[in-house]
Parts: structure tokens; C-alpha cells; sequence
């Protein structure tokens, strides 16, 4: 676990000395958008066309954010136009790498490179910042085109609408207003707040973020008691959003991020509506608990120094789910 830093690389865990022992996530740096026509988006620089073949994805199988990504090339049928590389689930002193001895990782497809870090610095050889995925990669420009998942996930959401002729969308204008705000509070609170139990270093800071998780796992509860999705009867990102948190829910969060007041399988309507969206065509096989399992227990050594792997829940994701 490290970052660049001007270029190079530094083996350090995240610092929480300075904040009180909370994890404070830092922002995304590669902020530009793949576009119907090439203009700019919303931010970074124009230039980006959606073409068939032309960009690639490097994501890990174990990280939500990354996940998100990975189901939107798949809803949005991106998987002959989009090529991906899938990172080891290992991630100790060099950061991501493309190790290829075992989990089913094949590397590099592009480059043959053996870390993520070169990835970064062939974009920009003086890089400084955290080596996340996923990365959404210009092999035109041969640059990071963004390392943000949430706005990744909206350009695959439209841009190559022309390349692929799907236009199912999960973003659609009239709900944007409504779809935003219950995004901002899954976020803070589950999807990062997940992360802000697990990797927290004092007491008070788990306190701080615990509470409010599973305030917001009571409220999706309810809510799910209505309606079938977030918005009602239309299936949007914001469900995507919340499904590859809620899948490591019991696998992962429970236990090793301490977010245990109770599990996923014990909100009725939250399970039956996690086990619908992995039922949906294409999802299934973007869930990997091999990777997800592995990954954060046997990386995060401050929190699992023995690297022991838990045997893991007995869940059956394939039972009905009886919601209509
Ligand atoms: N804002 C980013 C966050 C991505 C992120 O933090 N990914 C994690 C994996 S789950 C990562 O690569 N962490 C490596 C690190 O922080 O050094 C996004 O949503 O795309």
C-alpha cells in the first residue's frame, strides 16, 4: 500500500495521525470525460471520443468502486467495444500489481506492465497521489482519461449509446434531482462509510461513522419495504451504487471492517433486493468472492497481521427473491 509521489514510489498506509484517526478519503485526479463527439465534459479536457476499441479498464475484482464500473460495461453492453486488465487482489508494498501466479489475475493486457503505479506515471511521469482503481485508459492518447468511478459510470451511462445502440438509462434527466441527494448519503455513510469503520484508528472516529451507517441501512430498509428500487419502479445508478457495497456486506464488512451491529441477511427487504440485482442478466459474473474475500483480508495488514482468510458466510446470492 503506498502513493506516488512526484513519480516515485512511497510504501505508506494511509495517515490518520493527523485527522484524529479517521480515514479521509482523498478526491480523484484524472477528471476528464469520454463523450459522444469528443467535446469536453463536465470537467478536465475535450478530445475524448467514444470509439469502439479505443479505451481500456483497469479495475480489481475486490473493490466496489471499481465494481461499478465493471456492471455498467456490462448493463450497457460495453464488453466488445471496452477491453479490461484485472489486478492481483494482493495489494501489499508495491500497491496494485499485475502478478499473474494465481486468483485468475492476467495482468497487464496492454502493456505487460507489472504494477499499477506505471500505469500513472505513464500518463504522467511526475504523478503524485494515490494509485486507485478503476482506471479508464486512452490508448490513443495513451493517457488516464479519469480514475473516478462515479463519473465513469456516467459516460459508459451515455456516451457510446451511438457505438452500441443500447440506450437503457440509468441516469435519466427527470430523476437527477432526486437520484443525487439519496447518492450523497449512501456514500458518506455506507459506501465510504464502510471504510471509514474499517480503516478508523481511534475509537471516536468508529463511533462517529458506525452509528450513522446502520442509520442508513434502516432507512434503505424501509424504504425498500415500498418501493422495488431506490426510485421506485425504474432501476437507476443509484441501485448500482449501493449493490456492490451491500454484496461485501456479510463477506467482508461484517467482520474485518467491524460493521457489525447486524448483517445484511438480517434486513429482510435489503437482502431479497441485493439477491434481485446480482440475479440480473450479466451481474454474476462481476462478482468475484475470491478476490473480494482475499483482498481486504489478506492486504490490510493493520488490520489482519496474521493474514488469516475467514472461511465466510454460507449466502446464497441464486435463491429467489421474491420481490416484484
Ligand atoms: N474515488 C475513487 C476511489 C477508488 C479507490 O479508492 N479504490 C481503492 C480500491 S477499493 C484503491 O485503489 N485504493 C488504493 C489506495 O488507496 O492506495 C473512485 O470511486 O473511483
Amino acid at each position: 500500500m503506498g502513493l506516488l509521489v512526484n513519480g516515485v514510489w512511497q510504501d505508506k498506509w494511509y495517515d490518520t495521525d493527523s485527522t484524529g484517526g479517521k480515514f479521509q478519503r482523498a478526491d480523484a485526479k484524472f477528471r476528464n470525460w469520454v463523450t459522444a463527439d469528443g467535446t469536453a465534459g463536465p470537467t478536465g479536457g475535450a478530445g475524448f471520443r467514444a470509439d469502439s476499441g479505443r479505451y481500456h479498464l483497469y479495475v480489481s475484482m475486490a473493490c466496489p468502486w471499481a465494481h461499478r464500473t465493471l456492471i455498467f460495461r456490462e448493463l450497457k453492453g460495453l464488453s466488445d467495444h471496452i477491453g479490461i486488465s484485472v489486478v492481483h487482489p494482493d495489494m501489499l508494498q508495491d500497491g496494485w500489481t499485475f502478478q499473474t501466479d494465481d486468483h485468475g489475475a492476467r495482468g497487464d493486457m496492454l502493456y505487460g506492465l507489472p504494477f499499477a503505479r506505471d500505469i500513472y506515471t505513464r500518463a504522467d511521469p511526475t504523478f503524485s497521489g494515490r494509485v486507485t482503481v478503476p482506471i479508464l485508459w486512452d490508448k490513443e492518447r495513451g493517457t488516464i482519461v479519469s480514475n473516478e468511478s462515479s463519473e465513469i459510470i456516467r459516460m459508459f451511462n451515455a456516451a457510446f449509446d451511438e457505438v452500441t445502440g443500447n440506450t437503457a438509462d440509468y441516469w435519466p434527466q427527470q430523476m437527477r434531482n432526486a437520484i443525487d441527494p439519496v447518492n450523497a448519503r449512501i456514500y458518506d455513510t455506507l459506501n465510504n462509510g464502510v471504510y471509514k469503520c474499517g480503516f478508523a484508528t481511534s475509537q471516536q472516529a468508529y463511533d462517529a461513522a458506525i452509528t450513522p451507517l446502520f442509520d442508513t441501512l434502516d432507512w434503505l430498509e424501509a424504504r425498500l419495504a415500498d418501493t422495488r428500487y431506490l426510485m421506485g419502479d425504474a432501476l437507476t445508478e443509484a441501485d448500482w451504487r449501493l449493490f456492490t457495497t451491500l454484496v461485501r456486506f456479510d463477506p467482508v464488512y461484517h467482520l474485518h471492517f467491524k460493521c457489525n451491529r447486524k448483517r445484511l441477511l438480517d434486513f429482510a427487504n435489503l437482502w431479497a433486493y441485493t439477491r434481485e440485482l446480482f440475479q440480473m442478466p450479466g451481474v454474476a459474473g462481476t462478482v468475484n468472492f475470491d478476490h473480494i474475500i482475499r483482498h481486504y483480508h489478506y492486504s490490510h495488514e493493520t488490520i489482519n497481521p496474521n493474514r488469516i482468510i475467514p472461511i465466510g458466510p454460507e449466502l446464497d446470492f441464486m435463491e429467489p427473491h421474491g420481490r416484484s
